[in-house]
């Protein structure tokens, strides 16, 4: 496994994580205005998995993901303009304006979708791996799920398919504890985990904190070796925690169903500022650096909303095939 994160990409981690968080935050502030057009699933405090994945993929290989996936999305290299005219359903959105939040698509990415059905991302993926293979293509395909994913009966359908044809598979299992106000303790039993579940299917199993976006690198890292030669698929599971409701842009700590100390503790180990604090302690990260970040994604994100809000609506057309 990677030992040191050199200065370099220890900045890029956190400038990634930053800008994604800032969008979000954003997307949080303006949702009341009423011209976001889809519901919102934000992954606000779990920006570190998405970013510290993506940092080991390619612009090439290919990323599935489910209802939250504007972190996924932004940090393999979808377009922030054509997401933002998405949820806007705008025609210049990345899916013509008429898939929202929870049906991204970029192409030029290699992001071929996302889907809002829980397990949803697990066979297409599959799919798309297969495919992949058979194309001769040299080429790693990336699924996004949450932990709730793993209840569908989907998901052991997939980890046999992936692990019998050995395909070049990372499944990242992003553990928040919940799916919307059930814990994961009235879900699963305690003993049921999820990597001995993979492992049961001949596939390798990582786990790693959710909330260190190092840690996320350096297991994706080694996951990532074990898949480009040809060994098969990889399975990780990181452990965070989203900030905001399950659905929408509002913080609701006040509705009951998460433990407020629970809430507390996860906040200290917000992986932006847990991150920043290291970052400064190691003199890698000064605040002008800090504040010229700021400004510049800022700077990118008033931009992306102009265009978003001058976009068109689309002409809904039932047979037009955005793929064409
Ligand atoms: C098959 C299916 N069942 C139920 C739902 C309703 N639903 C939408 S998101 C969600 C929670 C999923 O939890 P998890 O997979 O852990 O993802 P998280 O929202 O925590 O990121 C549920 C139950 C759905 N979309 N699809
Ligand atoms: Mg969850």
């Amino acid at each position: 496994m990677i030992q040191k994160i050199s200065a370099e990409i220890s900045l890029e981690l956190f400038h990634e994580m930053l800008r994604v968080r800032m969008i979000e935050e954003a997307i949080g502030y303006r949702y009341a205005e009423q011209a976001m057009r889809c519901p919102v699933h934000l992954s606000i405090g779990q920006e570190a998995v998405a970013i510290g994945v993506c940092k080991n993929i390619l612009q090439t290989d290919y990323l599935i993901s489910n209802h939250r996936a504007h972190a996924h999305y932004l940090a393999k290299g979808g377009s922030l303009c054509k997401m933002l005219a998405e949820i806007y359903g705008k025609v210049d959105g990345c899916s013509s304006g008429i898939g929202g939040s929870m049906h991204l698509i970029d192409l030029t990415a290699n992001i071929i979708g996302t889907t809002p059905i829980v397990g949803g991302s697990l066979p297409v993926g599959v799919g798309v791996a297969f495919a992949s293979l058979l194309k001769g293509e040299n080429r790693v395909t990336v699924i996004f799920f949450g932990e709730g994913a793993t209840e569908e009966g989907v998901w052991a359908e997939s980890l046999n398919f992936a692990s019998l044809k050995k395909l070049p598979i990372l499944f990242v299992c992003e553990n928040n504890l919940y799916s919307v106000y059930s814990p994961l303790s009235v879900r699963q039993s305690p003993k049921r985990s999820r990597v001995d579940i993979v492992r049961a299917h001949g596939m390798i199993g990582l786990q790693g904190s959710g909330n260190d976006v190092e840690e996320v690198y350096r297991v994706t890292h080694q996951a990532m070796q074990y898949i480009r030669e040809g060994k098969g698929p990889c399975f990780v599971e990181f452990d965070t925690y989203r900030f905001r409701e399950h659905c929408g842009p509002n913080i609701d700590d006040d509705a009951g169903y998460r433990p407020i100390e629970e809430v507390q503790y996860w906040h200290k180990k917000c992986p932006l500022k847990v991150y920043e604090e290291r970052l400064r302690d190691q003199q890698r990260l000064t605040e002008e650096v800090l504040q010229s970040f700021r400004k510049k994604i800022q700077a990118e994100i008033d931009e992306a909303f102009i265009f978003a809000e001058k976009s068109s609506f689309p002409i809904f057309d039932p047979h037009a095939s955005i793929y064409a």
